[in-house]
């Protein structure tokens, strides 16, 4: 048919031509030159390697394995993490908190200098779920950890990007590991003082520390109680110039608002002192302070204690958080608990009644896929 009426066509205008094909856009020879050549994947064993020899580059890339949310990567982590284990603990975590503006980064590279200055190897790591952390302020840290970004025994690593607090706490936990098998002696956590991350970072570190900032008279404003009460120690910072007279009135109120809180568990005094990232005034007293805690905590058992009680929590915890997630997303759940909340919410099944159906429903579903 068609050829029938091209060849009526043959010597018309109207005659479709068969046109060239389109020519390949890149040289496939200049292709081949321009192939990336990929690097074998790092083994597991390599990444052990690596990270007990301190090679910082293989450190990075094995927390941001860690950090990855691809299963096969997290396959490796937990891997890596479990052969790190055992060359693991051998440090002094810190935990850092302070509202925005507190001068926490400032603060970092001062008491950072001054602990690599020792001889210490010092990681600084962050937990900030919210990622309110703008492009801005990790350049802004890169100015205010100037030296400590350089130096040979630091290594600083900004926040696993956001996601749940839990599973934010739970890759720094993991990168904690990787930085003490690496040789990092002393680990600081940061936060910021606003929220729930508190409570996480205390979980992990051995010493809580809370920054503070004098103001006019509302100086115990602004922080949670529940923070305050975790503090082994609060220091107002910016105590420079002419607010050195206010950071110590400032002080003096914290010291008495402690006073009011129960004696913690570990035995220690919750210290109050000023100091001034800035000047580094107070600062060496600020390590002086945490060493003091560490060999008070060592001597009483204390230290040994709050590691174990954390490793439980987190076993704990992960046991939960697995039962809870396997609950809410079996079938039968998600097809009755709509129906059995309607029928509590009518006044037909009492709260408790109706958590235990959809609990037997649950139990029932797992023993007949068995
Ligand atoms: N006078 C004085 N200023 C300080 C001191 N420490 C920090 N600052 C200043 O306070 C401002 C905030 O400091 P940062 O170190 O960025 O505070 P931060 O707590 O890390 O803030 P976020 O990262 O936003 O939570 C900066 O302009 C610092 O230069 C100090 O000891 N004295
Ligand atoms: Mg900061």
């Amino acid at each position: 048919m068609e050829s029938v009426e091209n060849s009526s066509m043959e010597g018309s205008a109207l005659k479709v031509n068969e046109g060239i094909s389109q020519p390949e856009q890149v040289n496939p020879k200049a292709l081949e030159r321009f192939k990336i050549k990929r690097k074998p994947p790092i083994s597991t064993e390599e990444y052990v390697k690596g990270i007990l020899s301190g090679n910082r580059v293989i450190l990075s890339k094995a927390i941001t394995l860690v950090e990855s949310i691809n299963p096969s990567h997290q396959a490796i982590a937990q891997e890596v993490i479990e052969k790190c284990l055992p060359h693991s603990g051998n440090s002094m975590r810190i935990g850092i908190t302070g509202v925005p503006g507190v001068g926490k980064s400032t603060f970092i590279e001062a008491l950072g200098v001054h602990v690599t200055s020792l001889g210490h190897r010092l990681a600084v790591l962050a937990i900030d779920p919210s990622s309110s952390r703008t492009k801005g302020s990790i350049l802004g840290d890169k100015t205010r950890m100037e030296e400590l970004s350089i130096h040979p025994n630091a290594f600083i690593r900004p926040s696993p990007s956001a996601g749940s607090l839990g599973g934010v706490a739970q890759k720094t936990k993991e990168t904690i590991i990787l930085c003490e098998a690496a040789g990092f002696d002393v680990i600081f956590v940061e936060t910021v003082g606003v929220g729930q991350s508190e409570t996480a970072v205390n979980a992990m570190v051995d010493f809580f520390l809370l920054l503070m900032l004098a103001g006019a008279g509302d100086e115990l404003q602004g922080i949670k109680r529940g923070i305050m009460e975790m503090a082994d120690a609060i220091f107002i910072n910016k105590a420079d110039g002419d607010n050195r007279q206010k950071a110590n009135q400032a002080r003096l109120e914290y010291k008495n608002a402690l006073h009011l809180f129960p004696p913690p568990e570990s035995g220690w005094t919750p210290v109050t002192g000023t100091c001034s990232a800035l000047s580094k005034e107070g600062i060496p007293e600020v390590w002086e302070t945490i060493k003091q805690y560490e060999a008070l905590s060592k001597e009483n058992g204390y230290f040994t204690h709050k590691r174990q009680q954390q490793k439980s929590l987190i076993m704990l915890e992960t046991i939960k958080e697995y039962l809870k997630n396997d609950f809410y997303t079996t079938p039968v759940i998600q097809q009755f608990l709509p129906k059995i909340e309607q029928e509590m919410l009518n006044d037909r099944l009492s709260s408790y009644k109706a958590a235990q159906q959809l609990i037997q429903l649950y139990f029932e579903d797992k023993k007949s896929n068995r």
